[in-house]
């Protein structure tokens, strides 16, 4: 079972992550310039991209291409185009449409900072500008895959669709993480792997890998809705707080039982990076257990 918060190892993550999400972001203020569209849109897809966030994605692809032995500058493509994808569904979700919430990233979602024109426009192009971004490798299929119907849009869809049902099943809601958040994961690792040189076999180690964090990711944020310290429950606090969502805790009986889930999600992370050279294994097996730890 996950107890406590320790990733303490001899490998310094902090360290490794912030030097990554510094190179993400620096890279993601070039690709993403004002001026070539109306201001405003411009103005506004800068406002979310460079908002924030833990760049989980991006750090994915970077640390899976390194992992294969690849340069992680040859990963800033698709790891930028898996922030964008990334960003672009958030503004969506944010809408009223979607899931109507005033605050992102700890400030002004998009539309309420821009208006709803404007926020589903930039989510449109941000998405455009992934794929503008990732076609320079052949990773662009997979993520391309991942940000579809076959995808996040298609998770979201599925969440949209449950909402006041009288009762989501456990495999229904398994659908929603694996699409909503797990593809996207999976597909950031597996294209940073790809531009890495990796072998079909290392792609697909990672990609195992990538799943159970991505799906890992997700229990964990079900946890911690339960247990209070969840971002998101700020986020929502003042509004109707969907007391009756499908939640791991709640399908599997209970938080220990979600807990449980989470470790047994961590060891098959970690046991795909087995292979691995253990050295270049590490920053992908300290982010697993960044993602099973954290508090919020
Ligand atoms: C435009 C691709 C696209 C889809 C449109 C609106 C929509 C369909 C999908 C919404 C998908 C959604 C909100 C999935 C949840 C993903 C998730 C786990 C968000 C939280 O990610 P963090 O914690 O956020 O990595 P930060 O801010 O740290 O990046």
């Amino acid at each position: 079972e996950l107890k406590g918060g320790d990733v303490a190892g001899v490998f310094d993550f902090e360290r490794y992550l912030s030097s990554r999400a510094d190179a993400v972001n620096d890279a993601l203020d070039r690709a993403v310039p004002v001026g070539t569209a109306p201001d405003r849109l411009g103005e506004s897809m800068r406002y979310s991209v460079l908002a924030g966030g833990k760049r989980v994605r991006p750090v994915l692809a970077v640390a899976a291409c390194e992992l294969v032995g690849g340069d992680a500058d040859a990963a800033t493509p698709v790891a930028c185009a898996a922030e964008m994808i990334h960003t672009s569904s958030l503004i969506h979700d944010d809408m009223p449409c979607m899931d109507d919430d005033d605050l992102r990233r700890g400030r002004a979602s998009n539309h309420v900072a821009f208006g709803e024109p404007t926020a589903l426009l930039a989510g449109d192009a941000l998405l455009a500008l992934a794929f503008h971004h990732a076609a320079a490798g052949s990773a662009a299929r997979g993520l391309g895959s991942a940000a579809g119907a076959g995808g996040v849009a298609a998770g979201q869809a599925g969440d949209k669709y449950s909402e006041g049902a009288a009762h989501v099943s456990l495999a229904t809601l398994e659908y929603i993480h694996v699409h909503k958040t797990a593809r996207l994961m999976e597909a950031s690792a597996v294209s940073g792997a790809i531009v890495g040189g990796g072998t079909d076999a290392e792609v697909e180690r990672v990609r195992r890998y990538a799943r159970c964090v991505g799906l890992l990711f997700q229990v964990v944020d079900d946890v911690l809705d339960v247990t209070g310290t969840s971002e998101q429950l700020g986020k929502t606090a003042g509004k109707d707080v969907e007391a009756d969502k499908a939640t791991y805790p709640k399908l599997l009986g209970g938080v220990d039982q979600a807990r449980a889930y989470a470790a047994e999600l961590l060891a098959m992370a970690e046991a795909e990076l087995d292979g691995f050279d253990a050295e270049r294994a590490e920053p992908l097996r300290y982010l697993a257990r960044f993602i099973a730890y954290r508090q919020h």
